[in-house]
């Protein structure tokens, strides 16, 4: 075996030579990468002993594709198209042996091979469309010569990671080979190319298929309108799909020009940025500065959960699903028999939609053990208390849970907003005690903000940051403070868009801004949908809020067809001119003149007090930093991804222009816009959040 470079070798086994990749983490195509396998074949091609060549990785991966980290950066070395040329005009033929995932650049590099061989737990994808870029490297054009146009749009829009068995049905890969046996497999079937005289066809001749949509615009106006609401305000998947377009209309060689031009498009916006900095965002929040990757975990291999509501079900959902047991409690029967009902009607209906079998829906049921006796929580290494949120409830729940649970239990407290350090003081074991906030519903939402107290010790944090992942969730670390990261910055916002309908706007006017801007949806059509009377109580009602004067009109929200919003039977939301009069209404009685408000002050007035609010959770220490802030609001609240989040949104905005906004709305407004310190700082020594 030959060194080409640091992270490839090349070795000659009978007629067959193999090169071997082997730069960790993923074999992404760094500059040392291209450089090496550019070497490698070079030396393939010249040695006359080597009638094919294997392409392999060493580590847990295939190619995972390009190097992100070097994007936007000066390129040194060979480019990749560089490399794919050689590899596409081998003379001999080339033979790419796949395991883990080849994804991107890394499958653009196996389709200038003339075949691609897999174990059948490798996958296959072109995701990058999920960091708001394309398949620049010929990606767009080959894969639907091999996979159809349809089957190729659905893939580059997606970004899904394909698995073998799917990959090989498709001809994506041409032949599975034995678990654990790749290189012998992948070597045996470069031999039998050699002796069958396979020709050295290429994916770029393949012609058949993309011919066939040509003249068919239809198939791709169908693909756009099908998919509207997926790709709104989002750029990639539609230059992903031109891409496709120019595969089926151009020649080869003019659709790689045409593709290369739409991915420099989307390289040098603002939005692949954003979801560039999501990427390593997302892995960074898994790093916690002063508890490292080694410290002692604590086995938990038996979940308790207390309360069978809406929340407990869906949090005891999340082990089940991962195939630990949970013992869920509930003080009288007939609601635990409900929550109960409740899970298995869920896995129910995921079992009708085709998304589990029936075993599996038994298999997960047979992992529960419903239990009224608090007792029976004695031998859960973890136990997440999931009821009422209210203090006092809280505080018994935990005096008893106290006496109760093993030692070295971690105890955990589902809460959106209350005082974790107030709850740990009730027990003997504050260091035991963490706070977990789960969002709605839990079995679905990816964001879990776990809630560190002043006294949790690091296993504990770091358990529960592993244990996290097992169950499928996005944890983000964060202090104790009311509403912690989350529904403390959500705080501001439905304040402003409170005063701004009172001020001169209607609800769908700041609900239309906000949806606009990408969120799901604006304020009102929340709460519209999460039903106004929550929490109203009609014996207390006092007609203080434009919400409850709505309450006190029996206008509940969608559930009656009537809240902010008038809706049709097929809950269609109409403004509703009941409500406009009732806050001229309120306006008026409060004294407040109504002006003309721009959708520009909408945007400002509702977001601008976030980020200065997420300056200020910083300068506290409740996030360790200004991306965990943006995780949690892309996962729990549906921020746009492709503006990165409140924080990264700030900076691209310009810090200094939010901080004079907020001064100017601090002068005319009061002190709701009180700039924070850490904001200010930062715009009077020129820096960003990152070196906050
Ligand atoms: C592309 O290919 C463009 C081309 O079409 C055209 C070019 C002209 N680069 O996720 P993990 C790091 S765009 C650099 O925790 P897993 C990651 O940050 C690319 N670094 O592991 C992490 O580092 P750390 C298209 C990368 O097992 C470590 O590797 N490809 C890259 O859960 C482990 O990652 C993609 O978008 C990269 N490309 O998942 C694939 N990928 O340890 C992106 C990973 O310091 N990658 N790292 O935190 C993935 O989807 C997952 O990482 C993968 C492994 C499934 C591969």
């Amino acid at each position: 075996m030959a060194a080409i470079n640091a992270v490839t070798d090349f070795s000659v086994e009978g007629d067959i030579g193999v090169v071997t990749l082997n730069s960790p983490p993923v074999n992404a195509l760094s500059a040392a990468v291209r450089e090496g396998l550019q070497g490698a074949f070079d030396a393939a091609i010249a040695d006359a002993a080597v009638k094919a060549i294997v392409l392999i990785c060493d580590g847990k991966t295939f190619i995972a594709g390009a190097d992100i980290t070097e994007f936007g950066k000066a390129m040194t070395g060979p480019s990749l198209q560089d490399v794919q040329n050689v590899i596409e005009n081998s003379p001999k033929p080339v033979i790419a042996a796949i395991h883990g995932t080849a994804l991107g650049g890394g499958l653009e590099v196996a389709l200038v091979a003339n075949y691609r061989v897999a174990v059948p737990s490798a996958k296959a994808g072109l995701p990058e469309v999920n960091i708001g870029l394309l398949p620049g490297a010929g990606g767009t054009q080959r894969l639907p010569r091999i996979v159809g146009v349809e089957k190729a749009l659905e893939m580059v829009t997606t970004g899904q990671h394909v698995p073998a068995k799917a990959a090989h049905a498709m001809g994506l890969f041409d032949e599975l080979v034995e678990e654990g046996k790749l290189r012998e497999g992948a070597i045996a079937f470069a031999k039998a190319v050699v002796a069958e005289n396979r020709p050295l066809k290429k994916v770029r001749d393949l012609n058949e298929k993309v011919e066939a949509a040509r003249g068919k615009p239809e198939i791709f106006e169908a693909f756009r309108k099908a998919n509207a609401k997926k790709f709104r305000g989002f750029m990639a998947p539609e230059n992903n799909i031109k891409c496709i377009e120019a595969a089926v209309n151009l020649p080869f060689d003019e659709g790689l020009k045409a593709e290369r031009k739409l991915f420099m498009e989307l390289m040098t916006g603002s939005q692949s940025a954003a979801q560039r900095y999501v990427f390593f965002a997302e892995r960074q929040a898994a790093k916690i500065p002063d508890v490292p990757d080694d410290t002692p975990t604590i086995p938990v291999k038996k979940v308790g959960v207390i309360g069978a509501g809406t929340m407990g079900g869906g949090i005891a959902m999340n082990f089940l699903n991962a195939g630990i047991p949970v013992t869920i409690i509930e003080a009288k029967q007939e609601n635990l028999e409900r929550g109960v009902g409740i899970i298995r009607k869920n896995y129910e209906n995921t079992a009708k939609k085709g998304r589990l079998t029936q075993d599996d829906v038994e298999k997960r049921m047979a992992l529960l053990t419903p239990s009224m006796e608090m007792e029976a929580l004695a031998d859960c290494d973890m136990i997440i208390e999931a009821v009422f949120e209210l203090m006092e409830i809280k505080k018994e729940v935990f005096t008893k849970l106290d006496k109760i649970a093993k030692p070295g239990a971690i105890l955990a407290t589902n809460t959106s907003y209350l005082d974790v350090d107030a709850i740990a003081a009730v027990t003997s074991r504050p260091e035991s005690v963490i706070g977990t906030h789960f969002f709605s519903p839990a079995n679905v939402m990816r964001l879990l903000e776990l809630v560190r107290g002043d006294k949790t010790s690091k296993d504990v944090i770091a358990t529960c940051m592993k244990l996290s992942k097992t169950i499928g969730k996005v944890p983000v670390l964060v202090g104790v403070c009311y509403g912690f990261v989350g529904n403390r910055m959500l705080a501001q916002r439905q304040r402003e868009a409170q005063k701004l309908i009172l001020e001169g706007a209607m609800p769908w006017d700041v609900d239309r801004v906000l949806y606009d801007f990408g969120l799901p949806m604006g304020p009102f059509a929340m709460s519209d949908l999460a039903g106004l009377d929550i929490g109203w109580d009609p014996a207390k009602t006092s007609s203080s809020t434009v919400r409850e004067v709505l309450c006190e009109m029996d206008r509940r929200g969608q559930k009656n067809g009537k809240g902010f919003y008038d809706y049709d039977e097929n809950r269609n939301a109409k403004p509703s001119p009941v409500v406009e009069e009732v806050i001229r209404d309120f306006a008026e009685k409060r004294q407040i003149q109504r002006r003309e408000i721009t959708d520009q002050e909408i945007l400002e007035r509702c977001l601008y007090p976030m980020v200065n609010e997420g300056a200020k959770i910083l300068e506290e220490g409740k996030a360790i930093r200004a991306s965990d802030i943006d995780i949690v609001w892309i996962n729990g609240y549906g921020w746009p991804v492709y503006s990165g989040g409140p924080m990264f949104w700030g900076e691209l905005v310009g810090l200094d222009k939010v901080l004079a906004k907020m001064k100017q709305f601090h002068a005319e407004l009061g002190d709701d816009f009180k700039p924070s310190a850490l904001l200010e700082r930062l715009v009077a020594e020129g820096k960003g959040f990152k070196d906050a």
